[in-house]
């Protein structure tokens, strides 16, 4: 997944892979810390940010952890902090355990912008730019249902818990399934920490278990290509049907081949745009919206094609 634009954006300072200059000369510097640097929707989202934070004058560092861990981020969070940034956009990999080094740049005059996920501590950030992960969760679990014909077992498979979207999204598609559609058994979540080889032979292990397995959901996208690649091994590929968070380009492929059937997208560009002007307002001390929800699209083979629709899918 490591294109050009995550490649540079590593340099932080040229980004020609992402249209040309991360910022213009002004004296104003905001940083943004993605949960993970190599992940579609994380570029997407840089890519976004970096090509507001040029039209806006600004410069914009961006930094990313290597995966998906608390112990990763929050080292690149403090060295942040020891720059003084007028401006941080960032998606904590966690809810709690990085609110220390939040709360720390934060009271060293740093505008806090959280951008896709949260922490629970409401007194961080100034503004909370996110798809509503809740309503996503429940547009996956009527999808999954309708192509289960609403009877059979099925299951969950996510990051880790304590990560706020996909939490949200988790119970968002259990609550519908169990107020909507008790036809369908849910079996307990399993987690793969965000690694699609724990995903992979996690789906094996259950359909191991349970042969009758009818349907999954996918947290997100590394998910997503753990199960694909489970499905196709134990050959049960458009068999056991898929609803899946996200729409990078290795998902679009498993939505083309039959191998997953729904992908609830959301609009990363927006988000990174929208970071960039909340930090901004609020470093100019111009009106800041606290929370701002983005757009989501469900995509299936029969709408994939429609520019709309199109617009939805991830730059890797
Ligand atoms: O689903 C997105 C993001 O919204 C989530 O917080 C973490 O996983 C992704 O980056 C996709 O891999």
């Amino acid at each position: 997944f490591a294109g050009l634009c995550a490649v540079l954006a590593l340099t932080a300072a040229t980004t020609a892979g992402c249209g040309g200059g991360s910022g213009g000369s002004g004296s104003t510097s905001l940083d943004l810390i993605t949960g993970v640097k190599s992940d579609p929707f994380y570029i997407t989202m840089t890519c976004a940010a970096q090509q507001e934070a040029k039209k806006r004058g600004v410069h914009l560092t961006v930094n990313g952890s290597a995966q998906w861990d608390v112990a990763v981020q929050r080292p690149i969070i403090d060295s942040v902090a020891a720059t003084h940034p007028g401006g941080l956009l960032i998606s904590p990999v966690d809810t709690a355990a990085l609110t220390p080094s939040l709360q720390q740049i934060q009271s060293a005059g740093t505008k806090v912008v959280l951008v896709d996920t949260e922490v629970t501590d409401t007194s961080i950030g100034v503004s909370r730019i996110s798809s509503d992960n809740e309503a996503g969760g429940r547009t996956a679990a009527k999808s999954l249902a309708q192509l289960m014909g609403d009877k059979g077992s099925a299951i969950v498979i996510s990051v880790k818990p304590g990560v706020s979207t996909t939490d949200a999204r988790i119970k968002g598609f259990t609550e519908e399934m169990r107020d909507n559609h008790p036809g369908i058994t849910l079996l307990p979540v399993l987690y793969d920490n965000d690694l699609p080889a724990t995903a992979a032979s996690q789906i094996q292990s259950t359909l191991a278990a349970h042969p009758d397995l009818g349907g999954v959901f996918a947290g997100n996208t590394n998910t997503a290509q753990g199960i694909s690649t489970g499905l196709q091994a134990a050959g049960k590929q458009g068999k056991v049907k898929v609803a899946a968070f996200d729409a990078e380009p290795d998902e679009i492929t498993a939505l083309t081949n039959g191998t997953l059937d729904v992908l609830v997208a959301q609009d990363p560009g927006a988000i990174g745009r929208q970071g960039v002007d909340q930090a901004l307002a609020a470093i100019d001390k111009k009106k800041v919206t606290a929370h701002i929800g983005t757009d989501m699209v469900a995509i299936t083979k029969a709408n994939m094609d429609r520019p709309e629709v199109k617009k939805f899918f991830y730059q890797a």
